[in-house]
């Protein structure tokens, strides 16, 4: 992951992806687009020809509130519930868009779940910032979608404490306290002191985690770091982000390619990055 975020030449993604945007295929996990909401149709489509080849494997997608306004959202939700496709629909619904309050993406007219109705889809709405409660709505979405009983959205009504990125402020567009008003707290420290009231966990337990996860990172970066960071050069050779997108490359990429490494070869002569 470490190493898709530096896009050195560790990034399997080769350079082509922001970081965050992680895709694993040992793990089936599909990384989403930049161009918000193209993974919706996509999971679709990928559980549809699950079920089409007779495989047992179902799709789960996420996707923010903001981006359900994108159309991709709308003919996802219609071919999941036509063709009654293995897939679970989550709809992260942290009520901020960025600076968009969720209201412009229909949020005051209707809750996210309800939606569903409309397309003959289960729909569930759940706190999102309980972590039994997720894990519980997400395995009966699964049953259902594993027995051919149909997709399902699920809507979990959350808060995004922080801002959308690190250049974004939301003190800009919303009051600074309001972070600490939400009322259905973190979800870590929720599912913290339910296990210690359970007698399941303890302070000092929970201490340990968080720092073998921090030890875990860190040596992680430092890894990755062998790779390359940003600005090293250590990233994958210039003319792979013509490859892999078309079987055959077309025309126009062709003399682009060409272009490209014309203008290299001014700017940097006789360097060949790492390959
Ligand atoms: C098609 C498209 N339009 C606009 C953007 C710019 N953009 C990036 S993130 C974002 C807000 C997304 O909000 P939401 O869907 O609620 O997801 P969240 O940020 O809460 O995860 C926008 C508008 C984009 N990446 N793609």
């Amino acid at each position: 992951m470490i190493n898709q975020i530096y896009s050195n030449k560790g990034d399997k993604l080769k350079g082509r992806q922001l970081p965050i945007m992680y895709s694993s295929r040992e793990h089936s996990f599909f990384t989403i687009s930049g161009n918000l909401a193209t993974q919706t149709p996509q999971a679709v489509g990928w559980a549809m020809a699950s079920a089409i080849k007779g495989d047992s494997r179902i799709a789960a997608t996420w996707v923010g509130e903001g981006s359900t306004a994108e159309g991709d959202f709308h003919s996802a939700c219609t071919f999941a519930s036509v063709y009654n496709a293995p897939v679970i629909l989550n709809v992260i619904n942290n009520q901020w868009a960025i600076s968009s309050f969720s209201g412009f993406a229909g949020a005051e007219r209707t809750t996210f779940a309800n939606r569903a109705v409309g397309y003959g889809l289960a729909g569930l709405r759940i706190d999102g910032n309980d972590a039994l409660a997720v894990y519980a709505a997400t395995q009966w979405a699964a049953e259902r979608a594993r027995s051919n009983k149909g997709p399902t959205l699920i809507e979990h009504f959350t808060y995004r404490a922080e801002g959308h990125s690190t250049s974004d402020d939301p003190t800009a567009y919303r009051s600074a306290q309001e972070r600490e008003e939400w009322p259905l707290g973190d979800p870590v420290n929720r599912l913290k002191k339910h296990l210690i009231a359970l007698g399941e966990w303890s302070e000092e337990q929970h201490a340990k985690m968080d720092e073998e996860c921090a030890q875990q990172v860190k040596a992680a970066t430092k890894e990755a770091e062998k790779n390359g960071i940003l600005g090293h050069g250590l990233h994958h050779p210039f003319r792979t982000m013509f490859q892999d997108v078309y079987e055959d490359l077309p025309w126009h990429l062709e003399e682009q390619a060409k272009q490209a490494k014309r203008e290299r070869e001014i700017k940097w002569p006789g360097e060949e990055p790492w390959s």
